[in-house]
């Protein structure tokens, strides 16, 4: 493995320190560090999200983080003035899958692997789009983000499980059952996560009536989320993590349920002429029982006959 924190490379207005960065090698020399994948793709695109095109370069974020993500909040105003409360974070799924092997030095898979308990994903089993290699939505990102970023509280898309695993940083969660009233919690309230602590995070603690899984998440740890669990997190620290979303066969039904619910039918018929194409009747099965049961309307009638 390359050490790419060796030599001096002339980043600008890139404060390291006031964006509290340290020459760690945790994970090894050369591993994902916010150093070392700053050092490697300084000059790529990253994506805060997959929803719009918004990017800007590495570069570009290193320089706004500097500006930003001010960790002391009792420092002088004119030290500071353009504190962010709730700075900008990563999240980019070209990252996990493209980046890698753009510096021609290795491919996604050799430097990280999906720990083996997650490893059968449904989803992978999803015929491809017509004269494409695209087979499924999105499903793996980076995630970067200083002190005070985080993500508001939600449900992962489509019923999907997740892993993340944290490679750098401390990042805080606090996870809910799913029978959890959405309301209390604030899950339709469009909230940034470091609001969502301030605001409502004492008094659901104080409820004798709500529970929650509070977890303090450090390098080297995986958090799992079952499919279904509301969940909130805050970086404490600069942090750089790696998580999948995939479909487990536990919720088979509710997957289904979902992507017909959800505008996703075109998916949802690649993925089961893929079932079917991997002899998974058993599982084909269930989710024709289902269909019909939930009542969830004609359009893959023609599949199941097949
Ligand atoms: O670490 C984060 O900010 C968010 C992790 C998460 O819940 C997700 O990616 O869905
Ligand atoms: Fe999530």
């Amino acid at each position: 493995m390359p050490d790419y924190t060796e030599g001096e490379e002339d980043f600008g207005d890139v404060d390291f320190h006031k964006i509290h960065l340290h020459k760690t090698t945790a994970g090894g020399s050369g591993g994902w560090t916010f150093f070392n994948l700053f050092h490697r793709f300084n000059d790529i695109d990253i994506r805060f999200n997959d929803l719009h095109n918004g990017v800007m370069t590495f570069l570009q974020y290193g320089k706004y983080l500097s500006l930003v993500s001010y960790e002391d909040e009792d420092e002088p105003e004119n030290d500071a003035p353009l504190r962010d409360p709730s700075p900008l974070a990563v999240y980019d799924s070209f990252m996990a899958t493209d980046w890698i092997d753009l510096d021609g030095t290795s491919n996604t898979h050799s430097e990280y692997s999906v720990p083996s308990v997650f490893g059968l994903d449904l989803f992978d089993l999803a015929e491809p789009l017509p004269d494409s290699d695209i087979h499924r939505p999105p499903y793996r990102w980076v995630l970067i983000g200083p002190p005070r970023s985080g993500t508001g509280i939600h449900i992962d898309p489509l019923l999907t499980s997740a892993w993340v695993t944290l490679l750098q940083g401390c990042k805080r969660w606090v996870l809910f059952p799913p029978e959890t009233d959405a309301n209390l919690i604030g899950l339709k309230e469009d909230e940034q996560s470091i609001f969502w602590f301030k605001n409502r995070y004492e008094s659901l603690k104080a409820r004798s009536n709500i529970k929650m899984i509070e977890v303090l998440q450090m390098p080297g740890e995986t958090v799992y989320i079952p499919a279904g669990w509301p969940h909130v997190v805050i970086n404490l620290e600069l942090s750089v993590a790696v998580t999948h979303n995939y479909a487990s066969e536990v919720f088979l039904e509710e997957i289904w349920g979902s992507l017909c619910r959800e505008g996703e039918g075109e998916f949802a018929l690649r993925w089961l002429e893929g079932l079917k194409a991997n002899g998974l009747d058993d599982l084909v099965d269930r989710i024709r029982k289902c269909h019909e049961e939930d009542g969830l309307g004609e359009f893959v009638s023609a599949s199941f006959s097949s």
